[in-house]
């Protein structure tokens, strides 16, 4: 009789596993790869955590990435929406103003595609992004299209932590470090030139250029259509 209930329990067991592998949104792997293309990367672990209002934890049953402003067409994204979309990665290098940087394999979905679904109006210079933990900053549109920046849902093969950036965080390349907002979750095209963001307002440089500001970037390689 015990080893029938033994077995029971056993049988649940594997087949609760079975269903959560199947599931859910998230992919379960974690392992981080450590190498691209014959490129020693970063880690993952490399990050210094010193985000405003320390890491959050999204719902992402609920979440929806908000694309608004100056479109005709508003869009609201649930994250399997996002995915949907061509995924690229590329190996891009953040630096914040901290003294510290780190290099990894970002993959995710380019800024451009999102942008142009909800189809900007011509008077759409300037990108605003908002986060759950009130951050906020911009990027000219043309610098997003020229650089074809990412909004990122996996940092060296592993999707992004709540830490990290969970859901997703902006591959601002060739912008300091607090240009690349996580936990996006709303774009809204504009024509304010003049708006800062939540560093930038408390002094940072608003174009936070480094490196190369006239390029030219790699493409990132495409994934998957
Ligand atoms: N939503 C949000 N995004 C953010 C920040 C933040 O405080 N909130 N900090 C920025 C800064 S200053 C840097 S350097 C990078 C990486 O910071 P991290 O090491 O805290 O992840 O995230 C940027 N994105
Ligand atoms: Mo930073």
């Amino acid at each position: 009789m015990k080893k029938w209930i033994g077995l029971g329990i056993a049988g649940l067991v594997i087949i609760f596993f079975l269903f959560a592998n199947q599931s859910g949104n998230v992919p379960l792997k974690a392992v981080e790869i450590e190498e691209y293309e014959g490129e020693k990367l970063g880690s993952i672990e490399d990050f210094r955590e010193n985000s405003i209002k320390g890491p959050q934890y999204i719902d992402i049953e609920t979440y929806q990435l908000e694309i608004t402003g100056l479109v005709d067409t508003p869009l609201s994204l649930s994250y399997e929406e996002v995915l949907k979309k061509p995924i690229y990665e590329k190996v891009v290098q953040l630096n914040c103003v901290e003294g510290w940087s780190v290099r990894l394999l970002w993959e995710g979905v380019l800024m451009e595609d999102l942008i142009q679904d909800a189809a900007p109006m011509e008077d759409a210079t300037h990108v605003i992004f908002y986060a759950v933990d009130g951050y906020a900053t911009s990027i000219p549109l043309e610098t997003i299209l020229e650089r074809k920046m990412l909004l990122a849902y996996k940092m060296n093969d592993t999707v992004l932590r709540p830490d990290r950036g969970f859901p997703f965080q902006l591959v601002a390349e060739d912008k300091l470090g607090y240009k690349w907002i996580k936990w996006v979750e709303k774009i809204v095209l504009s024509d304010q030139s003049d708006f800062r963001g939540y560093w930038e307002k408390r002094g940072y440089d608003n174009t936070a250029d480094i490196g190369t500001p006239e390029g030219p970037w790699e493409d990132p390689g495409k994934v998957k259509d």
